[in-house]
């Protein structure tokens, strides 16, 4: 396979400024028919090399005449073209393929009975030939023609121009779309759907048609879809300025997508997961992430479609900016903190974990073989991250200053992350000289800070030692600048003001020109080590560092444990108030994890069981920030942590902590589940989904007991839930044990709900987790259960995405999980390489873990690269694995 750099792009010679397709939409066959006009864009005979794959070529014509055989030439992915006209000219393509036998859910495919497509990154080359890069931006024109029964909605970009009906009993559409975009924001649908409508009338007035497509059944579960929609549209308006740019907007669920949606201009399709919810069907997080997905594709129309990418390198440039856009969109919809503690939560251990791994890549990556290995966290999450740095440096107002900029000088073009970064510098007049360093070096920095209070002086220095650590292909990294948020605690609790700072030799003054104080002081590290003092502290303070987790670090300080319980109390900042608590539970489930390794006996802190009794008992808390300050740190964020990742210590430490805290509290949980059961009727509000994430996590801790009266109380809360939130919550807390109760509560929901597809994907995810030993037997055999297919990709992320999700079942020591996995993945590989190569990403850690356990995974990792025909996804995954 061919590896691809980002040193190598070069601009095209050919600008595609028109383009007309005709699909004819078959069941054994679909033409594809492609008008480009051409512009040729350099002197000189020029090749045209247009990519395709899996394509028939039918007839090819140059200005209505056949192209002469010694003109072009067809390879596997590619037709060259030689000899053209040096003036525009016209290029007609007729292909065949074969929608119906595309298994890997990209180009055009059909799900249940009705067609759909998925272009990006490189998909639309398996629909026809042509300059499949995002630089190349067509106003596109398309006609579907179809059997009007089988196939009565036909949707495609931009506005409906023209429809009728054709001899044989089909029928034609033909859309129109006034914007110019690369092609793999093309989008068609053709199926059996149907529409719930609405409407967004925009800030200039604009009366905008809404609809949200799915099969006839599903229709009353796009409420919540639809009001989600109309608040991106608001939002987008009141806090960007963003207006919607068309007069239709459609939305359309199928339920096989291998991603979660796909912000084709004027024509999002989404996972059918994404979209369809009712409180009986779906959970709270379900609701939250449809919110938050909505929202992201319909941000992309400004920052994807209106402003693209030059080239896929510079993916961030839109997916970066777009995660934080839904995340500013969620905490504004929401409660701020705890979104912030579940963003960065996923941060930590995904990315955290990616960036240390053979995976680990910059958030502008050099090289890729497949791009659509490089739809990752880290240029998604951490790219996010990165694009909150600029507002944390540049201030809110700073920062739309910047993205105004950013539009006015890029609307209509594809673009790279220099012009972004240029945008937001220029229209501040600042330059950050190693800020761009964020873009290049890979790996997660690691801040380590001391602290000193001089009482004489009455000043406390911040000491800052900052270090990047090497990657693969990088191992010199430079400091780069990175915000670090700090506030000053008094023995009160309270936050002190700020006055004023010194960095080195120069003053700063943190008080504003009107007299107004500060309480949280942005330091500005950029220098492997660097000194910050504080002038004017009346006391020895406790410092809340990295507030907000003002930038994407290991933070490392000479905080003590007293201080941690005093921020955990009483810090004004939600998110280093909860990170307090878990600084608090690394460290003593780390020191657990030893004492088990070396067979000590164990026990837990008296004070930290307090901390955790005074945090639940505190009724003027949010009670979804008290559920996840409940919450201890994941088996894998442990693992990250240590030399050698112990599985089985960790999992039983983990489990040894959880029951501590049950038994020592187990009034106060008892307690909780009792004030907080949900009324009959689902209410969607703040207060309730807190209400009911309070009591579930409380009910978890209390099943750890496995006490027969705890779980017939379990047993009731699931038999009398009324919305799924409690219901799976239930099933989750009886299924900690196994036993009669977890496998008639398990048969009893698949009972319940086997009609509803979205639904059993949890049953399969709940079970496929599950730490009950042994566990891989039970998951091969749901493989062959009828609730499981292959070639859905829900359902693989479930069942088997699920199963690596527990450590100690996939980790187990006679490698059983390894080979489980490798088996699904050569299976997986055939049918669609895209939901393989997310499978074998599980394998990517394997140098963390013991000797015997490394020789198990880096044998099937061997077994799989040395399958002939594996795809160029799990080949690139794999072998850089195994590097
Ligand atoms: N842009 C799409 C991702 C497409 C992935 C292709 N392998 C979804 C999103 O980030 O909005
Ligand atoms: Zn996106």
């Amino acid at each position: 396979p061919k590896e691809i750099f980002l040193k190598d792009y070069k601009a095209p010679n050919y600008a595609f400024e028109k383009v007309d397709l005709k699909f004819v939409l078959g069941e054994e066959k679909t033409l594809v028919t492609s008008s480009i006009h051409v512009i040729p864009k350099s002197s000189g005979d020029t090749p045209l090399i247009l990519d395709g794959e899996r394509l028939k070529l039918v007839t090819l014509k140059i200005n209505g005449s056949p192209v002469p055989e010694d003109n072009y030439k067809v390879s596997a992915r590619k037709l060259h073209l030689t000899s053209l006209p040096s003036s525009p000219f016209d290029l007609d393509i007729v292909t065949e393929i074969e929608p119906q036998n595309n298994t890997s859910l990209e180009g055009l495919y059909k799900s249940t009975g009705n067609f759909c497509t998925q272009c990006e990154a490189e998909g639309f080359r398996k629909i026809t030939y042509f300059q499949d890069r995002p630089d190349v931006m067509s106003k596109f024109t398309t006609r579907i023609e179809a059997d009007k029964t089988l196939y009565p909605v036909l949707l495609s970009n931009g506005n409906l121009i023209d429809e009728g009906d054709l001899a044989d009993g089909k029928h034609y559409a033909v859309w129109e779309d006034p914007w110019t975009k690369p092609c793999y924001l093309f989008a068609l649908v053709a199926g059996q759907l149907v529409s719930r409508d609405d409407s967004f009338t925009t800030m200039s007035g604009r009366k905008v048609a809404l609809r949200i497509w799915t099969p006839p059944s599903d229709v009353p579960k796009t409420a919540h879809a639809m009001k989600s929609l109309q608040l991106a549209m608001k939002w987008d308006e009141e806090v960007f300025g963003l207006e919607y740019d068309l007069d239709l907007f459609n939305v359309v669920a199928v339920p096989d997508f291998n991603m979660g949606a796909m912000e084709n201009k004027s024509l999002n399709i989404f996972n059918s997961r994404l979209v369809l919810a009712s409180p009986e069907t779906a959970t709270d997080a379900d609701y939250a992430a449809i919110e938050g997905v909505i929202g992201h594709e319909y941000f992309h129309n400004w920052t994807g479609n209106r402003v693209t990418c030059r080239d896929w390198f510079q993916l961030s440039l839109k997916e970066g900016l777009t995660v934080f856009r839904d995340q500013e969109f969620s905490s504004d919809m929401g409660s701020r903190g705890v979104k912030r503690i579940a963003d960065v939560g996923r941060l930590r251990t995904a990315q955290f974990s990616q960036d240390a791994g053979p995976m680990a890549h910059p958030v502008r990556p050099h090289s890729y073989i497949k791009m659509d290995n490089f739809y990752t966290v880290t240029v998604y999450e951490k790219g996010a991250e990165v694009v909150r740095m600029y507002q944390t440096l540049l201030g809110k107002a700073g920062f739309r200053k910047g993205m105004d900029l950013y539009f006015q000088r890029h609307d209509g073009q594809a673009v790279t992350c220099e012009e972004f970064l240029a945008a937001m510098f220029d229209a501040n007049d600042v330059k950050f000289p190693t800020f761009p360093l964020w873009y290049a070096q890979a790996g997660t920095p690691t801040l380590t800070v001391t602290t000193d209070y001089n009482a004489d002086a009455q000043t406390f220095t911040i000491k800052c030692n900052q270090y990047v650590p090497s990657t693969p292909g990088q191992p010199k990294k430079e400091p780069m600048l990175l915000p670090l948020a700090v506030g000053l605690l008094d023995s009160h609790g309270q936050d002190m003001r700020l006055t004023s700072v010194k960095d080195g030799s120069s003053l700063h003054n943190l008080t504003s020109a009107e007299g107004d104080f500060t309480t949280t002081a942005v330091l500005h590290v950029d220098k492997a080590e660097q000194e910050f003092t504080f002038i004017d502290i009346a006391e020895k303070p406790v410092p809340s560092l990295l507030r907000n987790f003002s930038a994407p670090v290991r933070l490392v300080s000479d905080v003590t444990n007293n201080d941690l319980f005093f921020l955990l109390a009483h810090d004004s900042d939600q998110f280093n108030r909860w990170e307090a608590g878990q600084t608090l539970s690394r460290k003593l489930m780390l020191d657990l994890v030893s004492a088990q390794q070396k067979g000590e006996k164990l026990s837990v802190d008296s004070a930290f069981i307090e901390g955790i009794r005074s945090t639940i008992m505190d009724t003027s808390l949010d009670k979804e920030f008290v559920a996840k300050c409940l919450t201890l740190p994941g088996e894998s964020e442990i693992a990250d942590l240590m030399d050698v990742a112990d599985p089985d210590a960790i999992h039983t430490i983990r489990r040894y902590v959880i029951t501590q805290i049950a038994a020592n509290i187990r009034e106060e949980l008892l307690k909780t589940v009792e004030a907080n059961r949900s009324s009959a009727a689902y209410d969607p509000s703040h207060e309730h989904r807190a209400r009911r994430s309070l009591k579930n996590v409380s009910l978890g801790y209390l099943a750890s007991l496995n006490e027969p009266e705890i779980i017939d109380m379990a047993v009731d809360e699931f038999k009398n839930a009324t919305n799924m939130t409690d219901q799976i919550a239930a099933l989750a807390a009886i299924c900690q044990n196994p036993g009669d109760a977890r496998s008639k509560a398990l048969a009893d929901f698949y009972e319940q709900w086997k009609e509803e597809t979205l639904v059993i994907n949890k049953w399969l995810a709940l079970q496929a987790m599950s730490d009950i030993p042994g566990n891989v037997e039970n998951v091969r055999g749901l493989l062959e259960h009828p609730a499981f297919d292959i070639r859905n990709p829900n359902k693989v992320y479930s069942l088997i995405g699920g199963f690596c999700a527990s450590a100690v079942n996939f980790h187990a020591k006679d490698g059983s999980g390894y080979k489980f996995l490798a088996d699904v993945v050569l299976q997986l590989d055939k049918l669609n390489p895209q939901v393989a190569s997310r499978m074998v990403s599980a394998f990517s850690r394997w140098r963390r873990f013991d000797e015997e356990r490394q020789a198990l995974s880096k044998a099937q990792l061997e077994r799989i690269t040395s399958m002939n025909g594996l795809s160029d996804n799990v080949f690139e995954i794999a072998s850089k694995s195994l590097a």
